[in-house]
This record gives C-alpha cells, structure tokens and sequence, in this order.
C-alpha cells in the first residue's frame, strides 16, 4: 500500500477537531484542519449539544481537510463522547434536538428504573459502571410523546456519519456505554430493552469499528468539495475506545488514564470482569476496538478545573492556565483533597463552592484562594488515579508496569508528575491526539494502509510521536 489519506472528526465536550491523518506502515502524520467550540445551549426544557453547529463545523472541517491535502480524501470517520443520542422520525428526522448528558433531567431517574430493573441484573448483563446519565436513564426521562414518534435512535457520532451518508446503524463501541447493549454476547440486550419499555426496532444495526458505512451523499460532496470516491468508515466511535487504540504501549502490561474533561482510567482486557466486587467497585467493561474490553472507571477529570476557570474568568480573575498551574506547583504537597467522583460534580456551575463543600465533607480544610484550588484539584485527581489503577489491578488480575497518560491532560506537566507519584509508577504521557490517532489508525486500516492488530498501530504511533516520561518521586516525610 502507497498510504491513505483520512479525515477524522473529534468531538469532545468543550471542543471538536478534523484532523487530516496521512498514513502508510511506515507514517503517521496528523495534522489539524479545524478546530472550533463545542458550546451547549440551556432552552426552557434543558440543556442540549448544539448538533446543528456541531455539524456545520464538521462539514467546514472537511472541506479544510480536503484544501489540505495533496491527492484525495480517502474516508472520514466520527467519535465523540459516548451515551447521548437523538431521536429520528420514520422520515429521519430528528424529533427533538439532543439533551446533553449534563442536563438534570435524569436526576432521581436511575432509582425508579432499579426499581423495575435489578442493578445486578444490569451489571451482569451489559457490565456498565453506574452514571446516572446512561442511555438507559435518559430514555427513561424521554419524554412519552417524543418516543411514540421516533423510530430510530442515532448515538450522537451515528447521526453525524447518518446526516453524512443517509446511512443507519449503531457502531459497536458507542452501542456498549447505553445500558441497552449485551457486554458478553456483543448483541443489543433485548431483554433489558423489553424491561425498559422501549421499542427493539429502535436500536440499528451494528457496525464494527473499520466497516466502511458507504459514500457520501451528492449534497455533502457539492458542500465540501470531496470525490465521489470518498466514503465514511466506523471507527471506535466512543472517543474512548479511539483514545484507548492511540495509547502507544508496547505491551499488555499499562494501564491508561484518557485525560480529558472526564479521565477514563483502567486497563485493557480480552474479556469482561461481571464480578459482584467489581460492581460494587462501579467499574465498567465498555467495548474496545478488535474486541478488547476497556475495563475503567469515570474520573471527573479536567471538568473540576475547566469549570473553576470559567468562574475565575466570569469573576475577572486569572484564568490564564499555565499561570494558575505554575502557582499551584509552588503550592507544595500535602494540602487538602477530596473525592473528585462525587456525583455533585456533575451538573455544570458553581464549581468552587461544591469544591470547598466536598472538602468540608472529607474533614479537609478548604483550600484558599486559586493556587491552592488548583494544586487540590490536581492532588484529588492524582489520588483517584492511583486508587483506580489499583482496583483495576486488583479486581481483573491484570499487572501493570507503566501508566500512559493520554489526551489534553498529557500537557499537564504537574497533573503528569503528581500521578507518577501517587501511583508509585512510571507515567508515559502523550500523545495529546490520542483519539484522533486510534480514528485515523482504523480507517486507515480499513482501507489497507497499515496492516495488523493494535499492537501494530501502536508501534507505528510509538515510532513517530514522542512522549515525556516522569519517573514516580519517592514520598518523603514532608508528604502526605
Ligand atoms: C469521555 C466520555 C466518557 C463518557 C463520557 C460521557 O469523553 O466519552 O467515556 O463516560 O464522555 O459520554
């Protein structure tokens, strides 16, 4: 093969990427063609993604793409953050506009669903942490009128590649974070659907990541200049499974933190972990690229300092991030931390206050003024990192030597070192584009640019994208 020239589209939760990828066995060149906000919208009835924008910026990046590059566009293909969705007529027409995870309208929706469905009985069949804003919970807040009109529900990077090709169907990935999908079998969970009250005929066909989904259509191509010969592919269209595809390890023995407004952290696995311990531990198995289980958990992640930096920022303070994470590295070890997974995180808003609350909670003093805000942030973090490595050593038996850091937070230089630290092992952090690494290296894949499994691919990222490395510091006295 002479190489593939690929677009993959990043939709994260505070921005959205189209790379351009240029990949042969031997390259891997990922260059950004677009980058833009991804900015929700509060209505009277909740907050929502602004899809339309999200889809604007999409078909402006490809056309970016496509003036970038020298020969043609190969494919495209979409991830996103996972469980959100939107609702088709019979003619395909979105019924509402799609609801953002955030939004409070699953609040208190989990307990009546556990009151039909048995928790356990969700665990041992979809193997899914408990977050209460799982498709399953969303649907159950749906309201009545609009599901009596939809007939297929499209996972949000499902709905980009449908409005791209006129195309239907559910990429696998993506189908395992919804609470609907069956972790051992790979199969819609008819049951779970059927208990749920919902419509089997809602949920698609399912896609492997590297099935390609068909050309796309004339009125896409006149928009954006592209051949005729272009298609879409899947890919691991769950963000995290393409994160967790560009992780460059070079053997099984890593676990990941995909770092980002939420850090996924855990380990990867040829099969699912149903255990009660694991339950009650909320770890999940969400389905990976070539089959593999993403055995993690949710961390609240970059979101505790993006918010508080939007607050500093509407309050006229510093909110310049490299400025407010040199002072918080001056701040020194030791300070207070807290539960960074508390589910009062969640909803944007007032984040400092819920901070200095949680503190309060823990018995820790509240930290004083943004330094210390900042250096307790990242301290919580690096902890829940550490702690979650271990369960997920412990709980799946599977060893680890090194964490690979992956994603936005891989900049974070103090975040990086504080987690070496806490977890007592090697931290390997980068690339930041991780994901749009694992989106690109599947298309390209599927068109026979590279050959091979995620070993492969993860050579490949290893041999042309460095990394920094920061060794665990003993703990001394004057720590914690
Ligand atoms: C990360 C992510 C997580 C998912 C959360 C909400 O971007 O996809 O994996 O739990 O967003 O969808």
């Amino acid at each position: 093969a002479n190489g593939s020239t690929l677009a993959a589209v990043d939709l994260g939760a505070s921005s959205g990427r189209v790379m351009l990828g240029r990949v042969a066995p031997d390259r891997l060149e990922l260059t950004e063609a677009h980058r833009f906000p991804n900015v929700p919208v509060r209505l009277p009835d909740g907050l929502h993604w602004d899809v339309l924008r999200l889809y604007r910026d999409l078909l402006d990046g490809l056309a970016a793409a496509r003036r970038a590059c020298d020969g043609e566009l190969r494919s495209v293909g979409i991830d996103s953050w996972a469980v959100d969705y939107g609702l088709l007529d019979a003619a395909g027409t979105l019924v509402s506009n799609p609801y953002h995870y955030r939004d409070s309208r699953t609040d208190g929706v989990a307990a009546e669903v556990h009151e039909r469905i048995d928790p356990a009985q969700l665990y041992a069949t979809t193997g899914l942490q408990f977050l209460p804003f799982t498709t399953i919970y969303q649907l159950a807040a749906e309201s009545p009128v609009r599901l009596r009109h939809a007939e297929h529900l499209a996972l949000l990077p499902d709905l980009f590649t449908y409005w791209l090709t006129g195309e239907l169907g559910t990429e696998r990935t993506n189908a395992s974070t919804t609470g609907l999908f069956d972790a051992r079998r790979g199969t819609w969970a008819d049951e779970l659907v059927r208990q749920a009250g919902l419509s089997r005929d809602l949920f698609g066909e399912l896609r492997r990541p590297g099935d390609v989904v068909g050309p796309l259509l004339p009125e896409v191509r006149a928009e954006t200049g592209v051949a005729s010969s272009m298609v879409a592919t899947a890919v691991g269209s769950h963000d995290t499974a393409s994160a967790v595809v560009g992780v460059p390890a070079a053997d099984e023995r890593f676990a990941y933190v995909s770092c980002g407004t939420w850090s996924l952290v855990g380990v990867e696995l040829d099969g699912p972990v149903l255990t009660a311990a694991s339950r009650e531990a909320n770890f999940t198995n969400e389905g990976g690229v070539d089959g593999t289980v993403r055995y993690l958990r949710n961390v609240m992640g970059l979101w505790l300092l993006a918010e508080s930096v939007a607050e500093w920022e509407r309050a006229g303070l510093t909110s310049d991030l490299p400025t407010l994470l040199a002072m918080a590295s001056d701040v020194g070890p030791g300070g207070p931390v807290f539960d960074p997974d508390d589910p009062a995180f969640i909803p944007p808003g007032d984040m400092t206050g819920r901070i200095a609350d949680a503190c309060r909670r823990a018995g820790q003093p509240v930290p004083e003024g943004q330094a210390r805000t900042v250096r307790c942030i990242l301290d919580s973090l690096a902890d829940a990192y550490a702690r979650t490595v271990r369960d997920a050593v412990a709980l799946s038996g599977h060893e680890v030597d090194v964490v690979h850091l992956v994603g936005g937070g891989a900049q974070n230089e103090l975040l990086c070192r504080l987690t070496a630290d806490a977890c007592g092992l090697p931290v390997v952090a980068g690339p930041v584009e991780a994901t749009a690494l694992g989106n690109v290296l599947v298309q390209a894949r599927a068109h026979g640019a590279v050959t091979g499994d995620l070993w492969t691919m993860r050579a490949l990222i290893r041999a042309t994208h460095p990394v920094r490395r920061y060794e665990p510091r003993p703990r001394t006295s004057t720590d914690r």
